[in-house]
Parts: C-alpha cells; sequence; structure tokens
C-alpha cells in the first residue's frame, strides 16, 4: 500500500484512445486490467477524461484543408491536429467499459475549452490555463504521485513534467502507459520526463 499522501492518477483512459476508437492508442485497452489491478494500492485515486466540444480546435476538421496529424501555429504555440476525438457526451469519451472508476474520489474533465488543448492534467496547452488539479491534490495533502494511463508521449508525459515542476514526487509507470508515437515522439517524451525528474518504471 501506499504511504497517505501518494495517488495515482489515470490519464484518459477512453473508448477513443483504444482499439476501435477515432484516435487508437496501439494495445490502448492493454492497459485497463493493470490499472484495476493498482487501484488497491494507493488510497487516493484521480481519473481524466479528455472532453472536447465538437469544433474544439484541436481537431482537424476545425481547420479547412487540413489532416489530421498535420501540426498548426496556434496563439499559444504549435499545435498538432488530431481525429474527432472525445466529444462531450458520445460514446467514445466514456471511460473504457472495464476500467473501474468506482474507487475514484475525483474525476477530472480537461480540454472542455474550444480554443485550447489541454494535454496535461493540471495546465491547459498554453501552459497557463489551470485545471483546479493542483489545488485539489494540494488540500488533500497530496505529495507523490503515480501516472498511468494513455497516451505515455501525450496527456501522460504533459501530466509528469508539470507535475514533476509543481513539485510532487513523480513515478510513471510504463506497464500501465502505452504510446501514440508519431515521430519519435515516445523517445523524445521519455527524455523530457527523465529530465524533469520524474521517474520511469517498468518500461
Ligand atoms: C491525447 C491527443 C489528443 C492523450 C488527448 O490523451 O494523450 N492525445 N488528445
Ligand atoms: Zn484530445
Amino acid at each position: 500500500m501506499a504511504h497517505h499522501d501518494h495517488a495515482l492518477l489515470v490519464i484518459d483512459v477512453q473508448n477513443d484512445f483504444c482499439p476501435g476508437g477515432a484516435l487508437p492508442v496501439p494495445e490502448g485497452d492493454a492497459v485497463v486490467p493493470v490499472i484495476n489491478r493498482m487501484l488497491g494500492e494507493f488510497p487516493l485515486r484521480i481519473f481524466t477524461q479528455d472532453w472536447h466540444p465538437k469544433d474544439h480546435l484541436s481537431f482537424a476538421s476545425a481547420h479547412p484543408g487540413k489532416q489530421p496529424f498535420e501540426t498548426v501555429e496556434m496563439p499559444y504555440g504549435p499545435q498538432v491536429l488530431w481525429p474527432d476525438h472525445c466529444v462531450q457526451g458520445t460514446e467514445g469519451a466514456d471511460f473504457h467499459p472495464d476500467l473501474d472508476t468506482t474507487p475514484g474520489q475525483l474525476i477530472l474533465r480537461k480540454g472542455w475549452r474550444r480554443e485550447i488543448d489541454s494535454y496535461s492534467a493540471f495546465f491547459e496547452n498554453d501552459r497557463q490555463t489551470v485545471t483546479g488539479l493542483h489545488g485539489w491534490l494540494q488540500e488533500h495533502g497530496v505529495k507523490a504521485l503515480t501516472i498511468v494511463g494513455l497516451a505515455t508521449d501525450f496527456c501522460v508525459h504533459y501530466s509528469a513534467v508539470d507535475a514533476a515542476r509543481l513539485g510532487y514526487e513523480v513515478t510513471v509507470d510504463e506497464r500501465a502507459c502505452r504510446a501514440i508515437d508519431l515521430d519519435g515522439s515516445l523517445e523524445k517524451a521519455r527524455a523530457a520526463m527523465r529530465a524533469a525528474g520524474v521517474r520511469l518504471v517498468g518500461g
């Protein structure tokens, strides 16, 4: 059992990121039984949901002439364009049906502002707009986080780096993560997490 100030942060284990979904992460569903077994080891468990309006500006469909996986310049910097995914209220945005969310104390939704994407569970992609997760964790006395889920190289990566910068002791358990891996993004993400002081285990 992890210490009382150690929370498990489960990132975006949603249908659209699993095989058959709109933005499938290879073997994304393989994390579900691993996460279900980990839940009992942590006193606090938080689940995030990518939760976009249907006209979200991270969707290629919102940029005439652009294709998914191209990059565009947004006011806050470069943004990868994605297939429409995790649209609020759709089945694709639901948690994987076998994920045991019952023990979760907090379900945090992110990416709900049309103009800004949010990979991190702490800050949106402008790196300034907060989600409120840091306040919740502080109020509950959390000092350490184990982060798992989808995708290793996007939402897990940005969440882990932000958490480390905010002063949490951060572990990413790669047995319960899977990556999209666009153009070497997994190795870049691993290097960035290590440089930020994140402990990577199980890779
Ligand atoms: C994610 C791309 C777009 C993720 C979310 O959860 O890693 N990736 N939206
Ligand atoms: Zn998204």
